[in-house]
């Protein structure tokens, strides 16, 4: 059927019309996560959908799409990077080997503090690692926090001597793995979804995570005591496609912009009560809490150090990590 301009533009008229009556946007980006729907990450990309169409006037929305539906980190980012996919959201570590400057946060006990992390993640350090991501071909618009990871295991683990020989899922990044055998341990890298099983089977004996992941993906089943060495604090990252993005106008661009930043403050909140509740609903279900105060930090420090200088191995990322160090 051919459409005469003048049919074009009444088509056009009248699906503004439905767009304005439903609240329903003319073009959803699709953003994909390995968490559900309820997870902190996905409900902030939602809130930022639901403002993103306010400031745009319907033409714009988001829908996440959890749970690895449209695959593993590693596969969600490809499909980002070849613009098959708008948007995803993945902890920083996926991007470990595509941009070098990713890999800061997850040095081994670079953040004294949550604190420390806020001040530097959600500042110049963060908005620098985020502007990093431009000529790996992504648009890097938000940094979330994701707590301290600790190891998980059927036994306590309260100094690096523990940490001999345990097979520990970690994630797919050189640094994880560079981390675990530094501490003695055998790193075994694989994607979020297989944990579960990877555990249950024995395939590996531990993993490690923040309690809202811990708890979500019920790995307490297998490895019930949680010892907390908070070895390390890589923040999340929501990255756009640069391919897409550069078809959008400057105005589009900085309405997504200004809608990830806005939703870092109402992540925030929803994270901090979702690390407490995960933490209860874990107890509740039979885990042992190994507290912080009871870990040799130290002894982790100290076989940790050449992690860092393996991994900052250039001027400018040792000047950044540096920054981040001496950040009051
Ligand atoms: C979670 C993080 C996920 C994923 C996962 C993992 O804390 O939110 O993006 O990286 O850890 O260990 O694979």
């Amino acid at each position: 059927m051919r459409w005469s301009s003048k049919r074009v533009s009444t088509f056009t008229a009248v699906i503004a019309v439905a767009l304005a009556t439903t609240g329903a946007s003319a073009r959803d980006f699709r953003s994909a996560d390995v968490h559900s729907k309820d997870f902190p990450t996905n409900v902030a990309v939602k809130h930022m959908g639901d403002e993103l169409s306010k400031a745009t006037g319907g033409k714009y929305n988001i829908k996440v799409f959890g749970d690895s539906s449209l695959g593993s980190e590693k596969d969600t980012i490809e499909q980002v990077k070849i613009g098959a996919l708008d948007m995803v959201r993945v902890n920083t570590a996926a991007f470990h080997g595509i941009v070098p400057e990713s890999m800061i946060p997850s040095l081994p006990f670079l953040f004294r503090d949550i604190e420390h992390f806020r001040k530097t993640m959600y500042g110049p350090q963060g908005d620098k690692i985020l502007a990093a991501f431009d000529k790996a071909g992504f648009i890097g618009l938000a940094l979330y926090e994701s707590g301290a990871r600790s190891m998980y295991a059927k036994k306590p683990i309260k100094n690096v001597a523990d940490m001999k020989g345990l097979k520990v899922r970690v994630q797919p990044s050189d640094l994880f793995i560079s981390m675990l055998n530094a501490m003695g341990a055998s790193p075994a890298p694989m994607p979020m979804a297989e944990v579960y099983t990877g555990l249950k089977t024995g395939l590996v004996d531990a993993a490690e995570n923040n309690y809202p992941s811990y708890e979500e993906a019920k790995h307490y089943e297998s490895a019930p005591v949680y010892s907390e060495t908070m070895h390390a604090m890589p923040p999340e990252v929501l990255v756009f496609s640069k391919k897409i993005w550069d078809t959008l106008s400057k105005e589009d661009q900085a309405a997504i912009r200004k809608a990830a930043k806005d939703s870092v403050p109402f992540y925030v909140k929803l994270w901090e009560a979702k690390e407490k509740e995960a933490k209860a609903v874990v107890i509740k279900g039979g885990a042992k809490i190994v507290p912080a105060s009871e870990i040799d930090r130290k002894g982790f420090v100290e076989v940790e150090k050449p992690v860092w200088d393996k991994f900052a191995n250039t001027p400018e990322l040792k000047a950044m990590v540096q920054e981040v160090v001496n950040a009051k």
